[in-house]
């Protein structure tokens, strides 16, 4: 199968084996994991903040970064298309019990414009805004990057107004190596930052909090309230030091490979791609038929053994990554002709 349904799909390499294999753990609910704490110093160097924590997922990175940094009854203001906001099962509303403020951006990017007016004043019968999340890789846009000049202006006005910020860099390192901005340059203008190693890092499990050592303190307390705490982790943090080291640059060509797939399929009738919004490794696409004929289109690929999935809104969504070569993306590419003639 070639399988372009999420980059989440790849499986750890011999080499990154090996690393898992030959790693030194320890209980990490003691804090005596020296691999996890190997990986937490390494990301806190990485992102330039005092502290890191090791979580099991994208979404509780995410979490526990909005737990953190908010009260019951504050306001986070993040973008209508957010991963936060569409895929976390309303997690804040569970978890921390604040109000999300969906402000509608281009492309997953908003400006410092569109937030001032939802920025609520401080009077005692508003929410008070607390946070603002901003999402680099954003998925649902098809992996457009925020641009850096717009979180400089955003910053300027969380830190007039006193309200934090968080990046939900996922693919964040998508981000880096197509702009050239270090991940700690990004991360300098927001108050903590989280990314995936199960992604296009290639890892099987695990994702990172970043921030400033008391909101780590808080994180580290909130993982364990909700059952996050893990035990000899070490040989999962292997894999995720062995993804920093081996597999950042090569992102790169995932999103050369996303560009031709992008770029071929375009060209076909009834398929339609914004091509503005393939930046880094995902291709979001229409398919202008029926509802079924689109589901027909799905289980005909899958048949000659390539995998899509849905995007948002009708879109259908291709990733591709480390375990997609350019020669399976020509293969995908004439499926997808083939399918469609
Ligand atoms: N995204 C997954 C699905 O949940 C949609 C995918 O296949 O793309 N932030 C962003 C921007 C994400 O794209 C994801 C996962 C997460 C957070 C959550 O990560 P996990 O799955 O590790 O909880």
């Amino acid at each position: 199968m070639i399988d372009l349904r999420s980059d989440t799909v790849t499986k750890p390499s011999k080499g990154m084996r090996e690393a898992m294999a030959n790693a030194e753990v320890g209980d990490d609910v003691y804090g005596e994991d020296p691999t996890v704490n190997e990986l937490q110093r390494r990301c806190a160097e990485i992102t330039g903040k005092e502290a890191a924590l090791y979580v099991p997922s994208g979404c509780m990175a995410n979490q526990l970064a909005i737990k953190s940094q908010t009260s019951p009854a504050d306001e986070v203001i993040l973008e209508s298309e957010s991963h936060i906001l569409n895929y976390e099962t309303a997690a804040p509303a569970f978890l921390s019990q604040v109000q999300l403020f969906p402000v509608q951006g281009v492309n997953g990017v908003f400006t410092a414009d569109d937030i001032q007016k939802q920025i609520r004043p401080r009077a005692y019968y508003f929410p008070k805004t607390a946070l603002i999340c901003i999402e680099n890789t954003h998925n649902r846009a098809g992996g457009t990057i925020f641009p850096i000049d717009e979180i400089k202006k955003i910053r300027e006005l969380a830190l007039k107004e006193g309200i934090r910020m968080h990046m939900d860099g996922a693919r964040v390192f998508n981000a880096s190596v197509e702009t050239g901005i270090p991940v700690k340059e990004y991360a300098s203008y927001v108050d903590s930052i989280s990314f995936c190693f199960s992604k296009g890092l290639g890892a099987p499990v695990g994702s990172i909090l970043c921030s400033d050592k008391e909101t780590i303190t808080k994180a580290h307390k909130y993982r364990k309230i909700i059952g996050g705490g893990m035990r000899q982790a070490g040989i999962l943090a292997a894999a995720a030091l062995y993804a920093l080291d081996n597999n950042v640059q090569r992102l790169k060509e995932d999103h050369e490979k996303a560009k031709c797939f992008a770029n071929e399929i375009s060209k076909l009738k009834d398929i339609s791609v914004d091509m503005s919004t393939v930046q880094t490794n995902i291709i979001i696409f229409r398919l202008n038929r029926t509802d079924e004929e689109i589901n027909k289109f799905k289980s005909a690929l899958k048949d000659k053994g390539i995998l899509i999935s849905d995007g948002s809104y009708g879109s259908l969504r291709a990733i591709c990554h480390l375990d997609v070569s350019m020669d399976d993306v020509k293969k995908a590419i004439d499926a997808v002709k083939e399918v469609l003639s």
